[in-house]
């Protein structure tokens, strides 16, 4: 059996697929490429029967060529974050069990000593798409595709896997929703570890037919300039993006103001998400583009659920209505589905797009259901079919920047730290960030600690975007009659204080 992506490439031929810093690919050449990593991959092997195959590319022909490439071969892909620190690297290789791991050349010295370390083979993507074609396996859809990890309510992230078929119902969902068509060019500016990159943007482009243009790494003024010079369909983002746009567009000449927004009204959509989006936000960049942005609500376990639509009223403030295949539903503390419009709840779902499992917990995705329904965490109300996103049911959960975050992992992590006794983390509402992750800590007797040295360690250690951006040094934490750190009164302390902000 062919994989669908597979077949939807085949049938997109001598289309134009990628545009890339090195150039740009038809979804012919982007097979031949994958079908020479899924090759080199293979050896001698008929099929890779789900190994885990880790792998760090770039944005561009070498990414989608190995993520193919792994698939093709039957194997989990598995990618990595270019900005992760090596600690965070191995945890993910150890907890997948990884037993390849394919790098760009950019990252050998960094990471060829640790699948060394592993006894994991380490292929270099040239050697990959350079490898002679040779026959690939029959891969069924209801077979592993993809690992990727996140931080929850558990001190270390899990992996979230999904097979061919939920990648596959998550991609027609959104083509359907959003009227994708070869006709479309999206320019990708997402992290390629997480769904929100991967799904929406890439896979979506690619299913359609469609060109997707891709920058190595967000930055406002080329995007603007990519506006201006492209024949861009589409555009997704999330807040934080937005927000940088709207600065740089601020801070341009009238002339350029003028040129820029005359570019965005070319576009048929542009999409916000992976955080709440600021009805400010929304409105400023009404004025400046003149559109109105789709706000969605999706989650890596889920692909996404909600959606404001195409065509029809697009909300401020709500995430919209159930997305084709969806099933969609809000359920009291005490259990109790809410069928009334008014009442929040926590919003649970069922469907094709759901997830299989966090990898090697069983105990984990077992609890995540109720009755077959994904218990989201996240907490709801509904208004004539619209939702509207309140808040999430762990305060331990931060979402900064559209990532999300664990407090209880970096607080882990921070105990760590010699110079500390204790620590809170907790996310503090930011204008820029939607939430800025914050740490209250105590220094042992005779040690003091700054937020610059505090940063450098941490980000030895931790994800950039996981690095505590405020610090506040304390004689004692906030603690209830129970003793336990109270982290509301933990926030108010930050948002009491105006120190110093990065
Ligand atoms: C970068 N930094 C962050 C950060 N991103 N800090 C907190 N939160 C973040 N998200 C740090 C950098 O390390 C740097 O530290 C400083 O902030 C400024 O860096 P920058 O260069 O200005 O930031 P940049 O690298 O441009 O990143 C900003 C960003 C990025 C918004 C482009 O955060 C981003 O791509 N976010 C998207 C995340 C995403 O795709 N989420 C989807 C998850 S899936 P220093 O010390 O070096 O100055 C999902 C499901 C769904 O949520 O519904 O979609
Ligand atoms: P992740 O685990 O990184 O996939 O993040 C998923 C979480 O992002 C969800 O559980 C929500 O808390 C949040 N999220 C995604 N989209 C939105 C949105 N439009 N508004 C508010 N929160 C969102």
């Amino acid at each position: 059996m062919t994989l669908p992506i597979i077949e939807k490439a085949i049938a997109h031929g001598d289309r134009l697929a990628l545009i890339d810093e090195g150039g740009a690919y038809t979804y012919a050449q982007v097979l031949v490429a994958s079908h020479r990593v899924a090759s080199c991959l293979l050896g001698a092997e008929a099929d890779l029967q789900e190994a885990r195959v880790a792998f760090m590319a770039p944005p561009g022909l070498e990414y989608v060529a190995v993520q193919w490439g792994v698939w093709r071969a039957g194997g989990i892909a598995v990618p990595l974050c270019l900005a992760h620190p090596l600690l965070e690297i191995e945890y993910v290789l150890d907890d997948t069990g990884a037993s390849i791991l394919v790098a760009h050349p950019d990252f050998e010295a960094m990471l060829r000593p640790a699948a060394e370390e592993r006894g994991i083979r380490f292929v270099l993507t040239t050697e990959a798409m350079d490898a002679a074609a040779r026959d690939l396996p029959e891969v069924d859809p209801a077979r592993r595709a993809m690992i990727l990890y996140t931080s929850g309510t558990t001190s270390k992230p899990k992996g979230v896997v999904t097979t061919h078929r939920n990648v596959t119902a998550m991609i027609t969902s959104l083509i359907e929703a959003w009227g994708w068509t070869e006709d479309d060019h999206i320019l990708h500016v997402l992290p390629l570890h997480h769904a929100h990159g991967i799904v929406n943007v890439l896979l979506c482009a690619l299913w359609a037919g469609a060109v997707c243009e891709m920058l190595p790494k967000f930055d406002a003024e080329t995007v603007w300039q990519r506006f201006a010079e492209r024949p861009l369909t589409l555009f997704m983002a999330v807040p934080t993006i937005y927000g940088r746009l709207i600065r740089a567009w601020d801070e341009a000449s009238e002339g350029t103001q003028a040129r820029w927004s005359e570019a965005c009204a070319a576009m048929r959509l542009m999409v916000s998400g992976s955080a709440a989006l600021p009805v400010s936000v929304l409105a400023k960049w009404q004025s400046i583009s003149g559109h109105t942005l789709l706000e969605r609500y999706g989650m890596t376990e889920i692909g996404m659920a909600l959606s404001n639509p195409l065509h029809g009223e697009r909300r401020p403030g709500f995430v919209g209505l159930p997305l084709p295949g969806m099933n969609v539903r809000l359920v009291d503390e005490t259990g109790r589905v809410i069928d009334e419009d008014g009442r929040q709840g926590e919003i649970e779902v069922r469907g094709p797009n759901i997830f299989l499992e966090y990898w090697n917990r069983p105990d984990a995705t077992q609890q995540a259901f109720r009755d077959g329904w994904f218990c989201t965490g996240d907490i709801s109300v509904r208004e004539d079919g619209y939702y509207r996103i309140l808040g999430r049911s762990s305060v331990d959960i931060i979402k900064t920047g559209g990532y999300k975050v664990s407090a209880l992992e970096i607080e882990e992590m921070l105990r760590t730290h010699p110079a500390l006794r204790e620590c809170a983390v907790v996310g503090v509402e930011d204008p820029e960030w939607g939430e800025r992750v914050c740490a209250a800590v105590i220094c042992r007797a005779d040690e003091t600690l700054t937020l610059d040295a505090l940063r450098a360690w941490a980000k030895e250690r931790l994800a950039p975007y996981k690095v505590p951006s405020r610090l506040q040094v304390l004689d004692e934490l906030p603690r209830n009659v129970m003793g336990k750190v109270t982290k509301p009164a933990v926030k108010a302390l930050f948002i009491a204080t105006a120190d110093e902000r990065r």
